[in-house]
């Protein structure tokens, strides 16, 4: 009887590619590194992983070809206005690929809200996320619909404005364009299938999921301990970013001196370490957390 895999679907080269696999391995998850390969087996669990183009990840979802995969929430959105009652969901945001599906235009270009787009020629490789935006703003305009290279249409006088992924800005500036409006913020997400998954696959799932909430949650987490006089503690604790009851042990060879020990879930700054050690904190230590389970 041949067992039963659970099959993620995540990019195989491009700009989400080397962070998802990256989270994979925080997971525990060991599998070969080989970069040609469609598949990675992964050696001590019931999971492979399918190494394709991000377009097609959505659709292997809904498929059920695979039951989870990583990708843009721009890429999953755009997709999913194809279907009518699809049985998928997003499952956890995952915090990189960062963007935002905005609408650009020249710089002399007067916007003055979405209805300044009626008539106009609006290029875009998002076309069903632009066509929600401009009925969401009850605006009549033409979509043009780019696979690529979108921000140089009004140059090529294809297109009036564009409505593009931006991250920097940068490439909206050097095609002479800003910024006027946004259709969507954008970030990498875990898609899964909403349909049951009994069994080996479901419990593989399961121990995956639960795996990456423990990464997840350690995100920009740190652990801060320091030593400072027992008086001290209250406004100590009132400066830790983000941190529950710290944990205070007595120093055994100094006398009404404590030390601290706590999980900051906000970052620590330097200005959060020169603020401990003006109320009294020393030897004060960040560190990095790696995996947690609550
Ligand atoms: O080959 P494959 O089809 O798998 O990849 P792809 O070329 O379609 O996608 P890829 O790798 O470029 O992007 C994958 C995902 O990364 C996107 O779907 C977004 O979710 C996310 N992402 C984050 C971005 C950007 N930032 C981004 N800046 N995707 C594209 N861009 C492009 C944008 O289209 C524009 O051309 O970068 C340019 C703008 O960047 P800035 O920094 O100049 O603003
Ligand atoms: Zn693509």
């Amino acid at each position: 009887m041949s067992v039963e895999r659970l099959r993620i679907a995540v990019q195989s080269k491009g700009r989400l590619a080397d962070a998802s696999l990256s989270l994979f391995e925080k997971t525990g998850l060991r599998f070969r590194r080989d970069k040609d390969e469609l598949l990675f087996r992964v050696e001590d669990q019931p999971i492979d992983v399918l190494r394709v183009r991000d377009d097609d990840i959505v659709q292997f979802v809904l498929s059920g070809t695979c039951e989870l995969g990583f990708v843009g929430a721009n890429v999953y959105e755009e997709a999913l206005l194809d279907h009518d009652r699809p049985d998928t969901e997003i499952v956890a945001r995952l915090g990189f690929g960062r963007c935002a599906l905005k609408i650009a235009a020249p710089r002399a270009f007067d916007y003055a809200g979405p209805k300044s787009l009626a008539g106009l020629r609006v290029a875009t490789s998002h076309p069903n996320l632009l066509k929600r935006f401009l009925s969401d703003n009850d605006v009549e305009a033409r979509v043009v619909e780019l696979a690529g290279s979108v921000e140089v249409a009004p140059r090529l006088g294809i297109a009036d404005a564009v409505c593009d992924l931006v991250s920097t800005g940068a490439t909206l500036e050097a095609n002479g364009l800003r910024a006027v409006d946004t259709v969507l913020e954008s970030e990498a997400v875990l898609v899964g299938s909403t349909r049951a998954l009994s069994g080996e696959l479901g419990e593989a799932r399961e121990k995956f999921l639960r795996r990456l909430d423990g990464v997840l949650a350690t995100q920009g987490t740190k652990y801060i301990m320091m030593n400072a006089p027992e008086t001290a503690i209250g406004e100590i604790t009132e400066i830790l970013p983000g941190a529950d009851a710290p944990t205070v042990v007595p120093l055994a060879s100094r006398q009404g001196s404590v030390a601290v020990h706590a999980v900051c879930q906000e970052s620590v700054f330097w200005e959060t370490l020169e603020r401990l050690k003006a109320a009294g904190a020393s030897a004060i230590l960040v560190l990095p957390i790696e995996k947690m389970m609550m």
